[in-house]
């Protein structure tokens, strides 16, 4: 059976277009888009600008149960490795009951917020013990079945974690929970291959760093990976923090970037997750081969890692895509708002990331923030072209900050306005309708089911 949505205004790939006529089939796959059609009698209308659905190419779903509770100072001088310890104090009370209420909450709120996918970095794996549960899958199925519920494409990467710290560190304690070993991970994923396929979730691997994740084991979790897959994705956390380029260049005499280039088959599979201290020929080297860097702009704010330079990346022929990592932030514009006021702060200019051909910012980093997006989850999600799955964002043209605006300045204000209310009104994914008049059917009930996890989670010992 095909489905059919006409639009006025629709950001293809190569642009806006005017009048577009988009259709599918009964498996959610585009099989038709048709700029400067004539609506057919009774067909279903976008009420505003037609938007491809943004992937989010990097969550820890468990990190939206504590924001607001690490905003304080805690010693004379907060960090990154201050915020872990008391983010593995979450880690350490999470149940299965509470993990599935709280990503099924938080896809909720992604769906709300125009992100169609989710790339779930997924890393504690055991009871809290630190012991495997009876089904050792677990967690990474609570995880699966959030997205199902919730609707949201999903790629599971089950996180190998191994040690503590360069040079082979025994992991510590409150580690416990993450660990496994290459063999029990690639069992893991050979457990959960038929389960992703029947909801077809993606699935691939996530070394969890070079801090975490021994040169042998890096090289043998690859090497089975691509047995089971031989196009599977792989992400890894990189160089968030000029402390781990330290500890890696004392390990290795080589830079977290310069090393894993050196040492892995590092190619389109992979995704550098906050490769933000780079030297200009880390950035070339790594820009060449055609990996995906990871940005997570309101997390790398919020935990004081650095700006990426874009420019730089570009110039290389980066590609890269968003993600809402500790989900400080949960929206899609406002990532890439925050993107690109990094860069204007940075470099004391403005409309930076807009592109000869895409001059609006809004609308080149939409367009950019996609493909990446796309090819770190490892599907067929690239925006609004035939083959790729319907992931739709339709804006309400009726909001008070878009009404009357041309199209791509409606995108602008949508990324730049920052409303009260949001002006996303309807997102499908795979055409299936999840969202209309800016609401998920499961809104109320997941958010309840939420705070009830939250509040058992966090509450004190
Ligand atoms: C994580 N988060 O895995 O949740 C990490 C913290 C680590 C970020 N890197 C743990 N933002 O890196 O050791
Ligand atoms: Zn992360």
């Amino acid at each position: 059976m095909t489905h059919q949505l006409f639009a006025t205004d629709a950001l293809l790939p190569t642009g806006w277009a005017r009048n577009v006529l988009i259709e599918w089939d009964g498996a959610g796959r585009i099989t038709q888009v048709t700029p400067g059609s004539i609506a057919p009698a009774g067909v279903a209308r976008a009420p505003g600008p037609l938007l491809p659905g943004m992937p989010n190419l990097h969550s820890h779903a468990f990190q939206r149960a504590f924001v607001g509770l690490t905003e304080y100072r805690g010693q004379a001088e907060d960090s990154f490795w201050s915020w872990r310890n008391l983010m593995y104090r979450f880690a350490a009370r999470i149940t299965p009951q509470a993990l599935e209420a709280i990503a099924t909450w938080l896809y909720v709120e992604m769906l709300e917020a125009g992100y169609t996918s989710v790339c779930e970095f997924h890393y504690v794996h055991h009871d809290q013990g630190g012991t495997p549960y009876a089904d050792d899958a677990t967690l990474s199925l609570a995880l699966l079945r959030a997205a199902q519920n919730a609707g949201m494409g999903i790629t599971l990467l089950p996180v190998l974690y191994q040690t503590s710290g360069f040079g082979a560190k025994p992991p510590r304690a409150d580690q416990a929970r993450f660990i496994r070993s290459t063999d029990n991970m690639l069992s893991l994923l050979e457990r959960l291959a038929p389960v992703a396929q029947a909801q077809r979730a993606g699935l691939g691997l996530a070394p969890h760093s070079l801090r975490a994740v021994p040169p042998d084991s890096l090289m043998a979790a690859a090497q089975g990976l691509a047995a089971l897959n031989p196009q599977a994705p792989i992400h890894i956390h990189i160089a968030e923090q000029t402390q781990e380029v330290q500890d890696c260049v004392a390990w290795s005499g080589q830079r977290p970037v310069q090393w894993l280039l050196d040492h892995a088959p590092v190619d389109e599979r992979w995704c550098l997750v906050h490769a933000t201290h780079m030297t200009p020929q880390e950035y070339a080297d790594a820009a060449r081969t055609g990996a995906v860097a990871g940005i997570c702009p309101t997390t790398e704010a919020n935990l004081g890692d650095g700006i990426f330079d874009m420019p730089l990346w570009l110039q290389h022929g980066g590609c890269w895509g968003v993600g809402s990592d500790s989900h400080a932030c949960v929206n899609a514009a406002e990532e890439l708002l925050m993107l690109e006021y990094g860069q204007r702060l940075t470099l004391r200019q403005r409309n930076v990331l807009a592109t000869p051909a895409q001059p609006e910012v809004a609308t080149a980093m939409t367009l950019q923030a996609l493909q990446g997006g796309a090819q770190a989850a490892g599907r067929a999600i690239a925006g609004l072209a035939v083959g790729q799955q319907a992931d739709l964002v339709a804006l309400d043209a009726q909001h008070v900050a878009l009404r009357d605006l041309p199209a791509h300045s409606m995108l602008s204000a949508h990324v730049f306005g920052s409303h009260r209310t949001s002006a996303i009104d309807s997102v499908w994914v795979a055409g299936q309708r999840r969202i209309a008049s800016g609401r998920h059917a499961l809104h109320d009930a997941a958010a309840d089911a939420f705070v009830a996890a939250r509040s058992a989670t966090v509450a004190p010992d």
